[in-house]
């Protein structure tokens, strides 16, 4: 041990009753949730301030592409929904962290968040029935209670093609975009990846650079982002609507203000359903997917009516026919994470913007001076990878906390990702995972998803508290259970016959099954199911501080 180690060896161990790693839109709802139940709560964050996701996302064109303001917000404050404005239906990223901030400020979150403090090591301690957390600052911390709220999209996916490293240029992962700003002007910018990220990114790109150059492994559908300003009358009719806005969307499958979609495609003739898509296409935003039919994300046949609407969309704006064959997807619609977009497919009438298909013509290598595909050298000075994330399962992976007998989750999951109820491990007392695996996670309103999540683990810490129990964790026979269930609600859909991140296909060597919860607003009903059999499906342990009162 060298003496910088054996200095913050040296530092005394701080004791919470939560610890919570992540201090996105998730951790800081825990902080919140767990203070308000009396609880010390102490958060550690990588970052130099919350927000996770939106902290971090901070590339050209980044906005919001679920529900829209002001549905993507917290809802267990009314005096929030109250005092904050939003601007726009589809938040730029900036907005998103202006209303995090400023919830941070409404409700003093930062005074119990360290900051710049990367978590490092999470080990479970039998005896004692607590974690310990070790940081790269060398702090130490136990808690009873640890709540990995380290986010589905955090881990960024760095592709290794061969002599990435050495190429010379600016090179920026859109996951870790810079705090200053990055000039485009005059560059050669070559963009990896055409999900979520790049097509929301090239547009912009492209209005200011000399060229751009899109390495694309797999054409997407795209929908009209559809964003618009929110007018103040607006806003006041949403607030004075609030508890009955907050009621749908605790009944909506995906936590959205809307009814549910109850035709099936195949219902109506061809006129009839080109009307109320291209009705939709007007629109934009998600509302295109939450007025949908029912049975597009089912049935190949209803799939394929949606997809040839956006191919001849696609068809139809991109000028060459070439490259328009180029970015034609083949995959069922939906079935990758939907993208909205603000300029994507016109980008490529311009003359700055070639299309490389990389299914045609592959990368090699990169040089210093540009990338190598099979037909020749595209000289670039700055390289975009808007590759995503090893996401959902990811980042607890990176964690690799550490169980029973220091068991590591690397180990425990790595043929699936064995979990119950989409929070808890077999062998990982009292951890509890947001919007992890098996859990609707992405499927979800994301800030009402963990208000939720929170709740319900708050609700079992009680349940302990009151019966002297220690320590909680599932038996593996219902995460064997539970992870059929998954299973057996995304075999019924179309989802999984689709490589995507959602599936873990975009990560070499990840086990490749649909983790998700599909079922949205069902999960909630199996959670409340579970807590009223008084949380069956769960192992307790009595806490040993108790049994040792008893003895003595
Ligand atoms: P995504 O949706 O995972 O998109 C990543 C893109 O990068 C996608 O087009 C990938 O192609 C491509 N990719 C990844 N690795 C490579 C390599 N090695 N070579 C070529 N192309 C590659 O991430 P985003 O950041 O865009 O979006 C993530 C979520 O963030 C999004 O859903 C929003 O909710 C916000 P592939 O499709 O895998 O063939």
């Amino acid at each position: 041990m060298t003496s910088g180690q054996q200095l913050l060896r040296s530092r005394p161990i701080e004791h919470y009753d939560v610890v919570v790693i992540g201090a996105g839109v998730s951790g800081m709802y825990a902080l919140h949730h767990f203070r308000q139940m009396g609880l010390s709560v102490r958060v550690y964050d990588g970052a130099s301030d919350v927000g996770g996701t939106w902290w971090y996302n901070r590339y050209p064109g980044a906005r919001v592409d679920g529900p829209g303001s002001p549905f993507y917000c917290y809802t267990f404050s009314d005096e929030l929904m109250n005092e904050w404005d939003w601007a726009e239906t589809q938040s730029e990223q900036s907005a998103v962290l202006d209303y995090l901030e400023h919830v941070a400020d409404r409700f003093d979150l930062r005074r119990d968040i360290q900051f710049e403090t990367w978590v490092q090591d999470a080990r479970y301690d039998e005896a004692a029935q607590r974690w310990t957390v070790e940081t790269g600052t060398g702090v130490r911390a136990t808690a009873p209670f640890l709540i990995c709220a380290v986010g589905a999209l955090s881990t960024a996916n760095m592709p290794d093609i061969p002599g990435i490293h050495d190429f010379a240029g600016e090179c920026y992962h859109t996951g870790r975009w810079p705090h200053e700003p990055v000039s485009f002007e005059g560059k050669r910018v070559a963009v990896i990846g055409t999900g979520s990220s790049g097509i929301q990114s090239i547009p912009e790109i492209a209005k200011e650079a000399a060229h751009v150059t899109v390495l694309q492994r797999t054409p997407q559908y795209a929908f009209p982002a559809g964003n618009r300003p929110i007018p103040p009358e607006e806003m006041a009719e949403a607030r004075a609507k609030w508890e009955a806005i907050k009621g749908t969307m605790l009944a909506n499958i995906g936590g959205f203000p809307s009814d549910m979609p109850s035709r099936s495609a195949l219902e109506d003739t061809p006129e009839q359903r080109e009307a109320l898509y291209e009705e939709l296409w007007q629109v934009g935003g998600f509302r295109f997917f939450l007025g949908l039919y029912n049975d597009i994300a089912t049935s190949e046949k209803a799939n394929e009516t949606l997809a040839d609407f956006v191919r001849a969309k696609i068809r139809e704006t991109v000028r060459d026919p070439e490259t328009a064959r180029k970015l034609m997807p083949d995959h069922f619609v939906m079935t990758k994470r939907p993208i909205l977009e603000d300029g994507y497919f016109e980008a490529y009438n311009r003359d700055n913007v070639t299309l490389v298909d990389l299914r045609e013509d592959p990368i090699e290598r990169f040089t210093p001076t540009g990338v190598v595909t099979r037909s020749g050298e595209h000289p670039i000075d700055m390289l975009v990878l808007a590759t995503g994330f090893d996401a959902i399962s990811g980042s607890m992976l990176r964690l690799n906390p550490k169980g029973r007998g220091g068991m590591s989750l690397k180990g425990r999951w790595q043929d699936r990702f064995h979990n119950y109820v989409g929070m808890t491990i077999a062998g990982f007392p009292n951890l509890f995972m947001i919007h992890g695996p098996g859990s609707p996670g992405v499927f979800y309103n994301m800030p009402l998803g963990a208000e939720r999540q929170m709740e319900w683990i708050g609700n079992l810490m009680r349940h302990m508290r009151e019966r002297g129990m220690g320590a909680v964790e599932p038996t593996t026979e219902s995460e064997e259970a539970w992870g059929n269930e998954v299973s057996g609600i995304a075999n019924a859909t179309l989802f999984p016959r689709t490589d995507s991140w959602w599936t873990g296909a975009n990560i070499p060597g990840k086990p490749r099954y649909f983790s998700a919860y599909m079922g949205g607003s069902i999960y909630y009903m199996r959670l409340s199911d579970v807590a009223a059999k008084d949380y069956a499906g769960f192992a307790f342990e009595p806490a040993h501080d108790a049994e040792a009162e008893q003895a003595s």
